[in-house]
């Protein structure tokens, strides 16, 4: 069996005085905090798209990374021999899980069936490597946006032709996943919005991609896929408008159509971004509607408004992000999916790893900090005084719905006007860099 990362052995915990570029300074898979070990509570997964099948290429220029597992000819070879480097990646960096589109790990055939065979050959490699490994699928997706058909989106295609076949792919790699055991299955909106409103019947798209999402879960009962559905938002990027621009229009349309009970959301950083929110508010918003699924780990860069994917590295957005997550009750069926590729110069195989363990050490900083911030309390306790008028009297009214305009004005009228307190925003602050 070929060997393809032979100058990285598995790599461990050093502890964070470690010079080691190999080694994790913070991320102590096995280390137990507040019950769960690091590794449960992070559930770390790769993205095949960027990490195995990525080139370096952009729309300047062709790829600059030569995989040695991209060497055969033969599309469905170079498909195993990418898979077993996948698995030795996955295995020698100590990540738990893994995520893929259907096309991803195998190529699409000239014919519907002949994709369907593609995969399901694939298919039954993985879940071999899967039980060699222990390595599991966070989640699984199809492409439906990379093949011309789908040049005008999937669900919400003005061609019932192209909106079957997406079906029909979907259904498909569902399949896949379960099969495999993923613990969820998502819906990114690849081409799923338009590029004018000149040629764009809105309405009826909105009520496509309901049935659309629908059938989803239909089938996903009648296969007994007991994973979770997620929905991934973006707000632009490849078309100009995406329907499922950011977790509160997301959640809106799910409510719309009797779907918020049926979907949870991935969140990405870098879409939130783009969505002109933090990351942070976006965890907010979706853990607001006990609707919060999973992570696409990433991070922007805030002087391009593109999405580059890159690999998280800033400690504050890790922090930031794991108090959500974690006062939100953790982790579930998701995890920290790297959505993330690396600049196109970081032309080296080892950079892989580079990127990865920059990551995982981050998240790690980010979980071990904000559950301290977490058991201290002191935050919390800041906003719980902040809204402790809503606790007893008027305010428990309004809270219960016992309270009326009238009313309001009863209480206006026998108490003193209003003073603003302070919201200590600088304070608090520098509560969160005491611990940083
Ligand atoms: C695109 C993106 C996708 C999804 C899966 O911006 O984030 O890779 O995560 O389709
Ligand atoms: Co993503």
């Amino acid at each position: 069996m070929a060997e393809y990362f032979p100058e990285v052995n598995k790599v461990k915990f050093e502890g964070r005085d470690s010079k080691n570029p190999l080694a994790f300074k913070f991320y102590d898979p096995d280390a137990v905090i507040n019950g769960r070990k690091m590794k449960d509570h992070l559930r770390f997964a790769v993205a095949y798209w960027h990490t195995l099948k990525g080139t370096g290429g952009d729309m300047f220029g062709a790829g600059t990374w030569k995989r040695s597992w991209e060497n055969a000819a033969d599309p469905m070879q170079r498909a195993e021999d990418t898979l077993h480097a996948a698995f030795e990646f996955f295995t020698k960096l100590g990540v738990d899980y893994y995520c893929f589109h259907d096309r991803d790990i195998a190529p699409e055939g000239q014919k519907f069936s002949e994709s369907c065979k593609n995969l399901d050959y694939i298919v039954k490699l993985a879940k071999k490597l899967q039980s060699d490994t222990g390595v599991k699928l966070l989640w699984g997706t199809a492409n439906c946006f990379s093949n011309p058909r789908y040049a005008h989106g999937a669900g919400t295609n003005p061609d019932p032709k192209v909106f079957a076949y997406a079906c029909a792919q979907i259904k498909h790699a569902m399949e896949a996943t379960l099969e495999l055991g993923g613990e969820n299955y998502v819906f990114w909106g690849g081409r799923e919005g338009y590029e004018t409103l000149l040629n764009t019947n809105y309405a009826l798209e909105q009520e496509l991609f309901a049935r659309f999402l629908q059938m989803a879960v239909d089938y996903k009962r009648e296969i007994g896929f007991e994973g979770t559905l997620l929905i991934e938002p973006k707000p632009q990027e490849p078309t100009k408008h995406q329907y499922d621009f950011d977790s509160a229009t997301v959640l809106g349309f799910l409510r719309q159509y009797g779907l918020l009970n049926e979907f949870k959301l991935n969140i990405e950083a870098n879409h939130a971004t783009l969505a002109g929110h933090t990351f942070q508010h976006e965890l907010t918003v979706a853990a607001a509607s006990g609707s919060l699924g999973s992570v696409d780990a990433n991070t922007g860069d805030m002087l391009l408004g593109w999405d580059t994917d890159q690999f998280p590295t800033n400690i504050y957005d890790a922090v930031y992000a794991m108090m959500v997550i974690q006062q939100a009750g953790g982790f579930t069926t998701g995890g920290l999916n790297f959505d993330a590729k690396l600049r196109r110069g970081s032309v080296d195989d080892l950079d892989l790893f580079y990127g990865h363990i920059v990551a995982m050490d981050t998240f790690a900083r980010g979980l071990i900090i904000s559950e301290q911030i977490i058991k201290d309390g002191l935050l919390d306790e800041f906003v719980a005084k902040r809204y402790s008028g809503y606790n007893s009297g008027f305010g428990a009214d309004i809270v219960a719905g016992k309270a009326d305009f009238k009313a309001a004005e009863g209480f206006v009228l026998a108490n003193e006007e209003p003073v603003p307190s302070s919201g200590r925003q600088e304070y608090l602050e520098n509560l969160i860099n005491s611990y940083i």
